[in-house]
């Protein structure tokens, strides 16, 4: 799917502004708010998750639906066009009306989707322009939300009372247009996709190319390089360009070609970054060297937007992650904006893409889900249902990201339950349909649990090419005794040698307030938190198959409240506004002694 673009083919309006708003406690869709413009509506900024944006706990804790609405014209001139109307991400589950009429729906938050609306538009007058998002989760949802949440601590549902959410899962259940919406247009026959597949030999690279194409027309594909010049050129749907001298995207030092493709009278320009990736042995390869991920487990979270795409934030967290000589990050636990994926094209910084996969997992909060039983989270009966629309998301996931430089492994899935029987059944196919669909064969993962498991007993240890464990040793196992905890981290790699994959620590953390300080370092203190990455990593370099650690987090953040959440997750290595704590620091002297590629032999 392409990013939408203006280009000498296309027009591109952004819907971006403060739109009509108003919360529906039931009555919404009875009373056809869709029809005409919302009675009494409130004021809401579009993108941006709505939760913070009013005050009181009914607001933020809203479940269900709201509806946003604004009116859109366009110029007559467009008519000749194809008009499409595209939202980037709606959290969890929309559904778009234009005039009163339903256009399209959409199931899950974090990926884009689109629909014609040409024929649809009232030509001359203004058209009303509603978008119903509802946030509820539960048992088919990615992310998951279940009858206990993850802490297990959900008062049960009183009768009369408004309905809760229970996220399976550890970051506020955020909602609403999240990310841009747009409108676009393109000629009648035009570029439906473009996928770029390069091998690098030596000095030269190859890039193997399919476009996508509707109706009839001519097709040229060129590359430009960074200077604007012509290095290759093809005709044809399909085909194959040489770069005699190619310059390679290389981790903090991208480049970045221009592939300009025209067809009939669209044109369609794609950035493209020329590297390989591959697996060898214990090691991770880019361009034919062993990288070391240096770098974060993050979430798009900022106050007060929520989720809602942060522009100034992702450039300002790019210079802070350069600044600690971090190299990469895991998109935790979803999709991350367009926006982003593009920005980490432009800056090298590579990325470990997951889905919205999170909280596939029963055993959480003590595993009392179904009705206070314990019931397995592949259970055919009872258990999640969340295996069809996983498959979507794959394929959303990889039709938006396929040609990003940045990813360099697709993560299927964060802490599933990867252990319990039905997992390999759950698991394999979601891997083959990755695997399959990706036309750059990129690694595929699973980020693993700790549940004092073997590796055998692991799916992953089967399925991924890589293994990524969260493990915390030190934090909810073994803390505060680090000693203990040392051993335990190293008795668990000593058996994951055996599996001979490379291994990378995608989550290790500890809560830590900033300004809370002992002399005795503690438990919640910066001083522990420091410890705590001087021990785990200490550990790391003793293993030459472990090729990757990424703090958890990047920065503080908002989740659920409960009892060992101060305000949010304070896990991380900034404040959420931001601030270094110590150990942001401590990675900063360390990474910077760490290169890049051949830091483990
Ligand atoms: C892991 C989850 C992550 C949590 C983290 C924590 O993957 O989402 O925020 O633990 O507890 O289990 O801080």
């Amino acid at each position: 799917m392409l990013y939408p673009i203006l280009t000498p083919s296309r027009l591109l309006c952004d819907l971006s502004g403060v739109w009509d708003f108003k919360l529906d406690q039931g009555t919404g869709f009875e009373e056809e708010w869709y029809r005409a413009p919302l009675q009494d509506p409130m004021t809401m900024p579009v993108p941006a998750s709505y939760n913070d944006l009013k005050e009181g706990v009914s607001f933020r804790d809203h479940v269900g639906w709201v509806f946003y609405q604004r009116k859109v014209s366009l110029p007559a001139y467009v008519k000749t066009q194809r008009v499409l109307l595209r939202c980037e991400a709606v959290t969890h589950f929309a559904k778009v009306y234009l005039n009163g009429e339903l256009l399209c729906e959409h199931k899950g938050g974090f990926l884009p989707f689109e629909v014609e609306i040409g024929h649809a538009l009232r030509e001359g007058e203004e058209n009303l322009l509603t978008i119903a998002v509802n946030n509820e989760i539960n048992y088919s949802t990615l992310p998951v939300g279940t009858s206990g949440g993850i802490f297990g601590d959900a008062v049960p549902q009183e009768e009369g009372k408004p309905p809760r959410n229970n996220p399976n899962f550890d970051f506020f259940n955020y909602a609403g247009i999240t990310r841009p919406v747009k409108i676009y247009t393109t000629p009648r026959d035009y570029i439906a996709d473009i996928s770029v597949v390069a091998q690098v030999e030596g000095e030269k690279a190859r890039l193997t190319y399919t476009v996508d194409t509707v109706g009839e027309g001519a097709c040229r594909v060129e590359v430009l390089d960074q200077e604007g010049q012509l290095v290759a050129q093809g005709e044809g749907t399909s085909g194959t360009l040489d770069i005699p001298q190619v310059h390679l995207w290389q981790p903090l030092h991208a480049y970045l070609y221009e592939i300009r493709v025209t067809y009939g009278e669209d044109v369609y320009t794609l950035p493209y970054g020329v590297r390989t990736v591959e697996v060898k042995g214990t090691q991770f390869l880019i361009n034919g060297k062993p990288f070391y991920f240096k770098g974060y487990g993050r979430h798009e979270d900022t106050f007060p937007q929520g989720r809602g795409v942060n522009l100034p934030m992702n450039v300002k967290d790019i210079s802070l992650m350069k600044w600690q000589r971090a190299n990469s990050f895991r998109t935790s636990h979803y999709p991350y904006s367009e926006e982003m994926m593009r920005l980490c094209d432009r800056e090298g910084f590579v990325v470990i893409d997951e889905t919205t996969a999170v909280g596939v997992n029963l055993k959480f909060g003590g595993g009392a889900n179904f009705q206070g039983q314990a019931v397995a989270t592949f259970d055919k009966e009872h258990g999640l249902k969340t295996q069809e629309h996983h498959k979507e998301v794959i394929r959303d996931l990889i039709a938006r990201d396929k040609n990003h430089a940045c990813v360099v492994m697709w993560s299927i899935a964060n802490e599933p339950d990867s252990t319990s029987e039905g997992s390999y059944e759950y698991f394999a196919p979601l891997y083959a349909l990755a695997r399959e669909l990706d036309p750059q064969k990129r690694p595929c993962t699973l980020v693993s649990v700790q549940v004092g498991k073997t590796p055998e007993e692991d799916c992953s240890s089967q399925l991924s090419d890589v293994i990524c464990l969260n493990r915390y040793y030190g934090w909810y196992f073994g803390g505060p005794d680090l000693a203990y905890s040392q051993r335990k981290l190293k008795e668990e790699l000593d058996a994951w040698r055996a599996i001979g994959k490379p291994v990378i620590f995608t989550e290790f953390g500890a809560d830590t307030v900033m300004g809370l300080h002992d002399t005795t370092p503690v438990l919640y203190t910066e001083e522990y938190q420091v410890e705590y990455y001087k021990m785990n990593t200490q550990v790391f370099d003793e293993y030459e198959f472990v090729v990757g650690e990424q703090a958890w987090n990047f920065a503080d953040f908002a989740t659920s409240q409960g009892l060992l959440r101060v305000q949010g997750n304070k896990k991380g290595l900034f404040t959420r506004d931001r601030k270094p704590k110590l150990a942001a620091h401590f990675f900063r002297d360390r990474w910077q002694k760490i290169p890049d590629f051949d830091y483990k032999k």
